[in-house]
Formats: structure tokens, sequence, C-alpha cells
């Protein structure tokens, strides 16, 4: 018997395959197949250490699904490239001393070389490489097309300087406040950057999710990024001063609340204030402090806030018309909204804790609602407000609540309450209360516990349904001495001291309040109904929010989170910007006949001290011609970043030839948009968010046909070394797939890729694993190589052969690979027990061929068939196949045989006592009678007991 021997298969057919270019889209018109296919991954960084095992996931998965798409009839497009420009191969080539064209090439070589092992069917006639200057000819164009529609511009920039890789960096390559690359911690710099314009598209970014089909996490953390806001600008007016503080808030709802301002440090205001400010000297060297600090220091939770109060400045609420004080604070940010805050302790998080930490006012104006109780408003009864308080007493001695068991018709449980005065001192209030009703004398109050309940509820002694807002309070007895209470009050409710962790099954009211005690972050940031705000009282958060917009002459306005893109990098291995700087005409874009403007060679890649680009030291270069008044110029010298290529390679490889244009417009619109692009989670904010702007750009200029780039957008999880740590060179735990591939086949490799788990979630590599896909793959073999010729299938199993050719197609379309695999397994393992006739095996074959494409050709082949079965027809399941048996179940009623009914063999006990409940006979027996029991044994009978 023949051995099944990878490595003579698989490097034949990879050569028959290339050389019959089955894996090469067709143009349009070109193809018997018309309706197109695209299908994408994100294409390589060619580092210098070659393909990782991490690499080949997506580019597997995607393979699954090309080839299926192939059998079923599309024309595939599934291409692949190299995105070659990038620090890695710069910094390679400065210490060693080589030009990174060259590095690069033996990078691609070697990449190319290591893909093409695997057996992956992309169509390598369209190759691209983002730094050949074909390429990248484009991408000048591209940007100079930025720059004549005013997306472009330079600007001096705060920018966010590796120190290290001396670099600028975006805020999306900021990670934990230092590099992404190598994790120096991040400076500012003052610089003159080219940025793009990405802010102009941030609301349809955002709202064009809508129309796309994301992975759901990938969407939000889109939006997140994007950060749209919906809110109101609000003036406040400072006392004896004629400029207004202007603040951004999402909640002009709260504004009663509102006990404080916050600028930003950096305000440009500060500087006019300068005079009334007390305090100045202090307030500057707090400046001079905060500048040190990085924006993820300042802003995240986790960090405590400081400020300084501006001594002498005091804004007015022009809610409350009231005398606020005003603050710099570090967690207020310059460069987001309008600089400046509106502080509401009460209801935001941040405001909360500093208000605490430097005994500002906190004020509640947004009740939450309290879940409906035991006694829901009645009917018809009247509603009456009542403002009241909600007191736990704690005795320190034993750590019990004293909480209250009202008698006469009621089961109420309660803490004390009652009502209070608009006017009244609340805890003196509370005091008062807790007096009447049980005689305690000596408390110490402890804490307010947050914003007030906003409950509904009907109150049976009085007959009237109440609408109150209960404010809790927490106090502590200070010794037990205590008066006798009044028989009116013993008449109501007896006195009960609860422990601690009985108190919330105690009560018969919403224990909210008692939740609250000792927790240290008291704000309620979420809707509810506003309390403590004028005339503005008892809306809701949503209707209020216009209202108060309107009543302090604020303006509606939305803001959002993302930034412009810092798209220049004073590095060498980068596409030039194609401008030229003139004294006279300012900055020239360079006429499109002189693109590509090449990258010159220069015998030095080391950056500059400076923080210049090493093409500022080329004055050859740099001194050239003005394109437009011929007289002198000077060329710009930084260079794109390393994301500029990548944010248009996918409409490049519908053309990838063109020299005219970066794609024929009709190349474009036969194969835009791409119908499945899969990536990793780390692009989500980047690449991603970058190549849908200038897809939307694009789409404006009439260029591409629509407004989305992807259709649909996967991701896919990391591989991990054995033992789950991050595979790296440092740590010596890189697989290099080469070796396994050499070892186990491109097959085995392959399949166990898609075996090894859920695609999208991180896994770690485990060698016993993949030697379980090669004994897989080995009794496959065995089974081909029985004389299959005469002999029928075992009904049994050609049903599961239907089963599992419908599931393989489902699980491939919805990316559970690893099921797919399971099933197929399942399926061998019967295969191995039974017979199975050859055009059977062969659908087998089929829908293992995306998986296994090499050994699955083999065994096609030598089955007679002529061509590949990597272009053979994807196999249809008999849908009568695929449906479960059934079976005759006996219904018996108190041991007497009623009915009979068909349940299907695979059905649950569930669906089986469901389905014979429901029978028409047995209803007639069980019609108003209570049914005590159902005994069902499986297959056979069920007995209903009543
Ligand atoms: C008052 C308020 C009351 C706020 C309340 C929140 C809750 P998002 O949703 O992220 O856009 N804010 C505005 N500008 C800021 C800045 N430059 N630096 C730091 N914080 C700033 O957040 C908007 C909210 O963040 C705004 O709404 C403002 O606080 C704060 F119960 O105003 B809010
Ligand atoms: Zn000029």
């Amino acid at each position: 018997m023949k051995q099944y021997d990878h490595l003579k298969i698989e490097g034949k057919w990879q050569k028959k395959w290339e050389k019959e270019g089955i894996y090469h889209a067709k143009e349009e018109g070109k193809s018997k197949k018309n309706k197109k296919y695209y299908s994408l991954v994100e294409f390589p960084y060619p580092s210098g250490e070659g393909l990782h095992v991490g690499h080949p996931r997506p580019y597997i998965g995607m393979d699954v699904v090309s080839r299926k798409k192939r059998m079923e009839g599309y024309n595939v497009l599934y291409p692949i490239g190299w995105d070659a420009f990038g620090l890695p191969t710069e910094n390679y080539a400065i210490k060693t001393g080589q030009d990174p064209r060259v590095v690069t090439k033996k990078n691609t070589d070697n990449f190319r070389k290591q893909i093409k092992s695997i057996g992956i069917s992309f169509d390598w006639s369209r190759e691209i490489n983002t730094t050949d200057p074909k390429y990248y000819k484009w991408t000048q164009w591209l940007f100079l097309q930025f720059l004549k529609n005013d997306l472009a511009y330079k600007a001096k920039m705060s920018i966010n300087w590796c120190p290290s890789c001396k670099i600028g960096l975006a805020n999306e390559e900021v990670v934990n406040g230092g590099c992404e690359r190598c994790g120096t911690p991040v400076e500012k710099r003052e610089k003159e950057q080219w940025m793009l314009a990405i802010t102009k598209y941030a609301d349809r970014l955002d709202k064009d999710l809508d129309e796309v089909d994301y992975l759901p996490q990938i969407k939000a953390s889109q939006r997140n990024w994007i950060g749209k806001s919906e809110g109101a600008e609000i003036e406040f007016e400072i006392f004896g001063h004629q400029d207004k503080i202007k603040v951004f808030t999402t909640r002009p709802d709260t504004i009663f609340g509102a006990t404080y301002l916050v600028l930003a440090p950096e305000h440009t205001l500060l500087g006019g204030l300068k005079d009334k400010i007390e305090n100045w000297g202090e307030v500057e060297q707090y400046i001079s402090k905060v500048k040190k600090k990085t924006e993820i220091e300042r802003t995240s939770l986790d960090k405590t806030k400081t400020g300084i109060e501006l001594k002498g400045v005091h804004a007015i609420n022009p809610a409350t018309s009231r005398e606020i004080p005003v603050w710099i604070a570090d967690y207020v940010l310059a460069t987001y909204g309008t600089g400046s805050i509106m502080a509401v302790p009460g209801h935001d998080e941040r405001d909360f804790e500093f208000a605490t930490k430097y005994n500002l006012d906190i004020k509640y104006v947004i009740a939450e609602e309290a879940p409906e109780g035991t006694h829901p408003p009645q009917a018809g009864k009247p509603f009456v407000y009542r403002r009241a308080v909600e007191c736990y007493v704690r005795n320190p001695k034993d750590g019990k609540f004293l909480l209250l068991e009202w008698k006469k018709n009621t089961n109420w449980k309660t803490p004390i309450t009652g009502g209070i005065e608009e006017s009244e001192d609340i805890v003196e209030a509370s005091k008062r209360e807790i007096y009447e009703e049980t005689g305690y004398k000596n408390l110490k109050f402890i804490q307010h516990l947050g914003t007030p309940m906003h409950a509904k509820f009907y109150h049976p002694q009085k007959d009237e349904n109440r609408i109150a807002d209960f404010y809790g309070l927490f106090f502590e007895l200070e010794n037990e001495e205590r008066d006798e209470v009044s028989e009116g009050e013993q008449s109501k409710h007896d006195v009960v001291w609860v422990e601690k962790d009985k108190v919330a099954s105690f009560l018969t009211t919403s224990p909210t309040p008692f939740y609250k005690i000792g927790k240290n972050d008291l704000s309620y940031a979420k809707e509810g109904i506003l309390v403590n705000s004028g005339k503005f009282n008892s809306l809701n958060s949503e209707e209020a929010k216009k209202e108060m917009v309107n009543f302090v002459g604020g303006k509606f306005k939305t803001t959002f989170k993302l930034r412009d893109w810092v798209f220049s990098r004073q590095r060498y291995w980068g596409e030039p910007i194609p401008v030229v700087h003139c004294e006279k005409c300012g900055i020239v874009p360079l006429p499109e006949k002189d693109l590509p403007l090449l990258l010159p060679k220069v015998k030095n890649y080391q950056p500059t001290e400076s923080g210049e680009s090493p093409l500022a030291l080329i004055e050859k270069w740099v001194n050239t011609k003005c394109p437009k008044c011929k007289g002198p110029g000077k060329r710009e010298t930084d260079t794109m970043p390393n994301w500029a290529g990548s944010s248009w390679y996918f409409l490049r490889y519908t053309d990838p030839k063109n020299a005219k244009a970066f794609a024929d417009p009709k190349k474009i619109k036969y194969w835009t948009p791409v119908d499945w692009y899969n990536g990793g989670n780390e692009h989500t904010t980047l690449h991603l968010l970058y190549s849908r702007f200038w897809h939307k750009f694009l789409y404006d200029l009439k260029l591409v046909p629509t407004s989305e780039p992807y259709m649909k957008r996967t991701s896919h999880g990391l591989i991990l070394a054995e033992g789950g740590e991050k595979m790296s060179k440092s740590k010596g735990n890189v697989i290099n797939p080469n070796d396994i591939v050499g070892r186990y086949g491109a097959d085995s490799f392959r399949l166990y890729m898609m075996f090894m788990g859920p695609f999208e979630q991180a896994i770690a590599w485990s060698e016993s694993t993949i030697i379980g896909s090669r004994r897989f793959l080995e009794r496959v073999w065995k089974i081909g190589q029985r004389d299959l010729s005469k002999i029928k299938t075992d009904p049994k199993l050609e049903k599961l052969l239907h089963k599992t050719i419908k599931k393989v197609g489902e699980d491939i379309e919805n990316m559970r690979f690893n099921t797919a695999v399971s099933a197929m397994m399942v399926l061998v393992n019967e295969m191995d027990k039974s017979e199975i006739n050859k055009s059977d095996y062969k659908k087998f074959l089929q829908i293992l061929s995306p998986f296994a494409p090499h050994l699955a050709d083999e065994m096609w082949n030598a089955l007679g068939e002529k061509k590949s079965i990597n272009i053979s027809k994807w196999p249809e399941y008999d849908s009568k196949m695929i449906k479960d048996e059934e079976v005759k179940i006996a219904v018996q009623i108190n041991g007497k045989v009623r009915a009979e009914i068909l349940v299907s063999a695979s059905d649950t006990e569930e669906e089986v006592k469901k389905k014979a409940l429901l029978d028409e006979n047995v209803k007639k027996y069980t019609e108003g009678k209570e049914i005590k029991k159902v005994i069902y044994i499986k297959g056979r009978l069920i007995n209903i007991l009543l």
C-alpha cells in the first residue's frame, strides 16, 4: 500500500497549480463565472525574522473561505503583497550598512517562499509592494489629492516623540504612554507636521458603520475611538470680568449641580485672567508640573487628580445665578471639547473624586428611579409628592442595623423614613425622625448615601399614591441611650435590629442606598428624574437636556475624540512627500508627470539628532526648482508614515500594473467593495479606520464606486507559544511554520491551524495536537487506498456525510473552522467502521479540500479525475438525507396508552414532552386537570400522571 508522503505530494501540486494558474482572478467578462468574490487579508510587513507561525492563521482561514467560494462558482480575487516601508527594515539597514531596498528584497523573497510552501491560493500574479516606485507613485498622487482638497496641511503640533526611535508617533501608536515599537516613554515635542484631516470625516466614519457587516466588537472599538459625543456648549460669566468660560457638557440636565468650573491648565483664557488670580505664583508652578504628564496619566480614572483653585476668580452658574469657584486641574484636557468643564460632582465620577479631595460642594440633581416595590401605585388614587429621608442607623457595638417592622394592614419592612421640608437641614431632620420613631437620642452622622431614589408607590395607611425622593443617610449610635416612643408611633411599627448581611432580604423596599454605605464613589452618572433644579424638577434627564440648554442660552454641539492624523515622519524608509517649499509660492505640489518622486539613495540612514529626516542632509536632492515659478525651492524632507501604502492597497490589487492610474475605474467597479476582510484586532483603530477614511475621500472624488471599502470585517486571535506566553525571539519560543511544514506537511499544518480553537480567540501552540491532525489525514489517506469501486455506502454513513457537507459549508461561512474540522473527524471515524463508495468518498474529499488541498487533489486524481479538485463544484447535500429519523412514541395517561406521536430522533426530552402534551388526543384527557408528573423512556414511551 502506498504511504502518505507529504513531501512528494505537496511540492508537486503547488507547481501544478501555479503552472495552470487556477487561483488567478479573471477579469470581468473573461470568466464564465461572473459572480465576483473579493476576499482579503492584511498584507504582511516582511520582517527580517521571516514568517512567524501567527501570520498564516488568517491566510489559511481566508484561504478556506476563498477555496470554497471558488468551488461555488465565484470568480475569486484573493491577493497578497508586501507592506514594506517601515522602521524595522530601516533600523536593520542602519545596523548592517545595507540599502533598505536590498534588505526588503531579501525579506520578501523569503516570505514569498514561506507562504507558498503552505499552499495558500493567493493570486501571485497580482503581488504588490508598497516600496516599489511604481506603487508609491500612486500613494504620492493620492497624497496630492488630499493636499488639493485641503485635507492635508502643515501645522505646528505638540506631537508624541519617541526619544529612542527618534520618531514622531500618532496617538494610535502610543500604548500605555510608551512607544508602540520599543516601549520607551513618549515625550511631547513641538514640531511642524503634515496632517491629514480625518476629523472632517469623523461623523461619516461613525455613522456608516451601520451599513457594514463588521464583528460587533470591531464596530464598538471604532466608535469608541471616533468618540462621537452629543452635548452642548454653555457659557459661564466670570464675576467682574468681560471674558466668559465656555464649557462642553454631555449633561446639560445636571447644570443645577455644577458647583465649580475647571479649566485645562493650558487654557488660553488663563493669561487674560492673570491680574485677577491672587495666587498666580502657585498657579504657574502647578501648570509647569502638569506639562510633564502624559495625556493618559492625566485622564485615567485610577490616577489621583490634582488641581489648584484660581483664587479671586468666580464664575456664575447661569441656572442658579450663584457664584462658584474656578479651578484648573490635570484631569481636564485642553484638546477636548472647549478645554473647560462645569464640574458636577454629584453625577460625574471624576468630579466626585476631585470634590471629595478638595472639599468642594456636592449637590445631587438627578434622582435615580427606584424599581417598582411591593406596593405599586393604584389607579384612580391621588398622587402626593414628598421629599423624604431614608436613614440607616448602625450600632457599632454589634454591627446591627436599626429597621422598622410595620403593623396593621401592611407587610412593610423599612428603614426609618420621613418627609422633610425643602428648607430643612436634612441631617437634623433625620435625627429628629430617628428619635421620634425609635427613641434613640445620640446619633453621629457619617455619610450621605448618594443621589436620592425616586420612588412611586401606594401608601396603604394613607390610602394615597406617593411620589417621593428619598435621600439616604447613614448614622451610627454614639450610645444606646433611648427615650420611650410615643404610643402613636408604637402602634405603627416595631423597632428591630438586623444583622448587616440580612438587611437586604429583610427590607421590602429597595436596598439600593444601603449598599452605598462605605463606598468611595457616590456619584450617579445615569439618567433619572430632576431634583433640586427649580422649575425643571420632576422632568426626566432626556427631556431636561433640551429645555436646560435653551434656558441657559447654550448651543447644542457634537464633538469627537478623534484627532487629525499626523502624517509625517522624520525618517528615511517611507514615501517622500511630493511637494516643494518655495519662498515665493509657498507649498507647491509636484506636477503629476514628475511622479514618482524617487527616494534618493543616501550613505547614512541614521536619523539626525535635531529630529530632521536623513533626507535633509542630501543638499543635491533638497535644493530644487519650484515647479510653479521656477525659482529656487526646497523639497519636503519628511516622509509618509507606514500607514500610507496600506490605506489603498486593496484597490491596487484590482489592477496592479496600471501605469496610468492607481487602478482602472472599471476594474475597481467590478471588484470592490471587498466582500470579506479579515485582519488583526490591533489594526481596528489604525489601518482599518485610515483606509475607510481614504476610501470615503476617493468616493467623494468619484474615483471609487462605494463609500465603504469592506463589506465584512472579522478578526483572528493570536497564536501563543506552548504554555500561553507570547512568542518572541528573545524568549526563544518562536515556531517557524516551515519546520512544521517540513515535518508534518502543509496540509497537517493547515488543518491544525483551523482545528486548534475558535478562530477569533488567542490560542497556544500545541505539538501534540498537530500530530493528531497528521494522524487524521493518514486515516483519510488509508481509506482512499481501499477498493471503493463496487461497494454501496452504508445508509447511516451516507446520512452523516450529507449532514457533514451541510455543517462544513455553514461553518466555513461563519468562521467556525474548528467545528467544521471536528465534524469531518467524526465522519472519518464512521468511515473507518463502515463501507463508503467512490462517489461519496469524493464528496468528502471535496469538503476537505479547502483545508487540505494537496492531499485532496492527490486522491481526487488517483480516483481518475483530470482537473484539480480545487476548481471542482462544491458538493450539494440532499436535504432529505439531513432530516433526522422519526420515531413513534406511545403516550400513556395514568399508565394507559391514549395516543401515539412522531418525534425526531434528535429531539431532547423537553421537546418530546412538549409535543406529547400538545397532541389533540392527549389534550382531551388532560384538559383542566393538574399534571403531577411526566415520565419519559427514551425513544419508546411517555407516561403522564394526573
Ligand atoms: C458636566 C457633566 C455632568 C459631565 C455629568 C458629565 C457628567 P464624553 O462623553 O467622553 O464626551 N469634559 C468635557 N470636556 C472635557 C475636557 N476637555 N477634559 C476632561 N473632561 C471633559 O464626555 C463629556 C464630558 O466630559 C462632559 O460632560 C464633561 O463633563 C467632560 F453628570 O459636563 B460633563
Ligand atoms: Zn515658487
